[in-house]
């Protein structure tokens, strides 16, 4: 039977809920289409730090190379472990490792569900740059502790990156509605946000056929708000683009229902699959977490593996459990518990369409 080997990193706080969930899910669903699922679980998480004074182990990218994809839950537990030290530890440099430049984030309602725009039928795809910009790790600090102390962190921006995000997003846009919104701050920061204009419109003169709309990202923000529906593809840099996605989360109805895909284009290395939320930890362990997000994730992995049949048939599972509205988590008004909309989607799957 053909296997594809996933490795999977539950993390921190709700991601080792909202990952068992879905992969019961995702493996459930591949049986019935043919295939199967390997999943080998890795255990790097704060707890891994606390107890080996790092994130993951030295050979960590070695030990993912292999894999066709990584399935990752959540990273980050604030009160033990500081954000910058679990996120510079295992996300972003497992993102930059197997070149994943393209995240992306798609924001529609479910069927069933409200956002709290009241607004229906709005469509983005948002395309993150993910392995430099901002977060680039670039940076240092000096007199630390003293009065003088300076902290400099550098945004950086190369023509290969920007170029090639937005090739990614044009191509994206060919496929939906022919619509590119770039995002910058380009009357602000007068270097790599001009830059990034002038890449722009260098690339959209291979692309005639999608039009092409600047906007700054404060304005972007409120036109979220304002205007969600005019918006097709959205391509952002990294910073920009990690806010964003927030507010596409909280415009579908919040971060429960925001997927989203790491990938390398290329397919050089093993692309990575995550909910956009994090690991909230104030509601860990207690089944209350709402696994959509990271079941949405699952299907985009098994879209990206091919498997279109499968993918498609979890979405449409999916969608008839939000349609339903019996079956949902306490951050949807219900008292169902993680595991609860998990088999509601199984059994949809099985089931098939009415
Ligand atoms: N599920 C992804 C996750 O744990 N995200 C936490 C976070 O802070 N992510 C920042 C980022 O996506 O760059």
């Amino acid at each position: 039977m053909k296997t594809y080997r996933t490795a999977l990193i539950p993390g921190d706080g709700v991601g080792p809920e909202v990952v068992e969930a879905a992969w019961d899910v995702a493996s459930q669903a591949a049986g019935r289409f043919g295939f199967a699922l390997d999943g080998v679980r890795f255990p790097w998480s704060c707890d891994y730090y606390l107890e080996h004074g790092v994130m993951m182990p030295a050979d960590g990218i070695e030990q993912l190379r292999p894999f066709q994809a990584i399935f990752l839950g959540a990273v980050g537990w604030p009160a033990r472990v500081p954000d910058s030290v679990s996120l510079h530890g295992l996300l972003l440099p497992i993102r930059k490792a197997f070149d994943l430049y393209a995240n992306v984030r798609p924001h529609r309602l479910l069927p069933g569900t409200v956002g709290p725009l009241r607004a229906e039928g709005f469509d983005i795809l948002c395309i993150r740059e993910n392995t430099e910009g901002e977060y680039s790790g670039a940076g240092g600090r000096v007199h630390q502790g003293t009065a003088d102390e300076v902290a400099v962190e550098t945004s950086i921006f190369t023509r290969r990156g920007i170029e090639r995000i937005l090739r990614y997003g044009f191509e994206q846009a060919r496929l939906r509605r022919h619509r590119l919104a770039s995002v910058t701050k380009s009357n602000a920061q007068k270097h790599s946000m001009v830059f990034w204009d002038e890449v722009t419109e260098a690339v959209a003169r291979d692309y005639p056929d999608v039009e092409v709309t600047r906007y700054h990202i404060d304005a972007m923000a409120a036109r979220f708000v304002t205007h969600p529906h005019s918006l097709d593809v959205v391509v952002a840099s990294n910073l920009f683009g990690d806010i964003l996605t927030d507010l596409g989360a909280a415009i579908q109805g919040g971060l429960g229902f925001a997927a989203s895909a790491n990938l390398n284009p290329t397919g050089s290395g093993p692309s990575m699959f995550e909910p956009v939320h994090g690991s909230a930890p104030d509601i860990a362990g207690q089944g209350k977490a709402n696994p959509i997000a990271t079941i949405w994730s699952a299907a985009m992995m098994l879209e990206y593996l091919g498997e279109k049949e499968c993918a498609a048939a979890i979405f449409a599972a999916m969608e008839r459990v939000t349609a339903a509205g019996a079956t949902r988590t306490p951050d949807q008004g219900g008292n169902a518990t993680t595991a609860d909309v998990a088999a509601a989607v199984s059994e949809q799957i099985k089931r098939g369409p009415a």
